[in-house]
């Protein structure tokens, strides 16, 4: 079988299954969300992870398939919890190709309107590579806002789009990647970088999220610097849904 094969079996026996990274309100100290990040569950029981298929997704347009199936999979598994917690929300991500295509919407604005959910439980993240065609994208962002979702960029530094672009945007939030956090007490040269990839997410007035947060002094850094909310193993890890659930009461 070939990989794309493969891919298309699990697609259709629905091999994956969704993990929650926890999302953490700087100045509170609370869980405010999570970041949905789904894995493959092989028959033979192996976790494959998203790196080792997702670019194949997207190269062969299986990932159109993919993310429908995540956006049904995070509403059946946190649905209770969703309509509980309206405060909580789950950040999905959206490839260049779901963003082209749009049909993603559709799935999502049927699926919330099942289960009840508010369209602002759930956030939107497209790469800052996933660009590549601005038109179509703002199309596409402009239609998710319009519906009540939150945007953020991910990877934010590293994908070379400008400021004026980011700027015509309708975007909430910018991810800082986890280059520029790991920069911090580790490496000087890189690290001089980090207080401009702050200051210009600044700039452009959106709110920051600092991606794998590992230790204290990061923690610290990103806090002083005015971020508002982080991610990483400092925290937790992605977690099972349940754990997630289970997470999300203890830590508040
Ligand atoms: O989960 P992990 O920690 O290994 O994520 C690796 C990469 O896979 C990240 O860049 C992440 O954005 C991407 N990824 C994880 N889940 C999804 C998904 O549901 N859709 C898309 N398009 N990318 C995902
Ligand atoms: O969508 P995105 O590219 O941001 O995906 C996040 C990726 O980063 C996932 O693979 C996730 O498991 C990983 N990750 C999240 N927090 C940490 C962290 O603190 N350290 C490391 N090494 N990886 C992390
Ligand atoms: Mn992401
Ligand atoms: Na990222």
């Amino acid at each position: 079988l070939s990989p794309e094969k493969e891919l298309k079996l699990a697609i259709r026996k629905r091999e994956f299954q969704v993990h929650y990274q926890p999302l953490i309100e700087l100045a509170t100290g609370y869980c405010v969300g999570a970041e949905a990040l789904v894995r493959w569950r092989r028959p033979d029981g192996r976790w494959i992870a998203p790196d080792l298929f997702i670019p194949l997704a997207e190269q062969s347009g299986l990932i159109l398939d993919i993310t429908d199936h995540v956006i049904e999979q995070v509403v059946a598994d946190l649905h209770a919890m969703l309509l509980a917690e309206q405060q909580v929300h789950v950040a999905i991500n959206i490839s260049a190709r779901d963003l082209e295509s749009g049909r993603f919407l559709d799935v999502l604005e049927r699926e919330i309107a099942k289960a009840g959910i508010a369209p602002g439980q759930i956030w939107l993240e497209v790469t800052e590579r996933s660009l590549i065609n601005p038109d179509t994208a703002r199309a596409t962002i402009a239609r998710a806002r319009d519906a009540g979702h939150l945007m953020a960029i991910d990877d934010f530094g590293t994908g070379y789009s400008s400021l004026s672009l980011l700027e015509t945007l309708p975007l909430d939030a910018l991810k800082i990647d986890k280059c520029f956090i790991d920069a911090i007490g580790r490496d000087a040269a890189a690290s001089v970088v980090t207080p401009h990839i702050i200051g210009m997410g600044r700039a452009l007035k959106l709110n920051l999220i600092a991606e794998g947060v590992e230790t204290r002094e990061q923690d610290a850094y990103v806090r002083k610097a005015g971020v508002q909310f982080a991610q990483g193993w400092y925290y937790a890890k992605a977690l099972p849904a349940d754990e997630f659930m289970a997470f999300y009461r203890d830590y508040n």
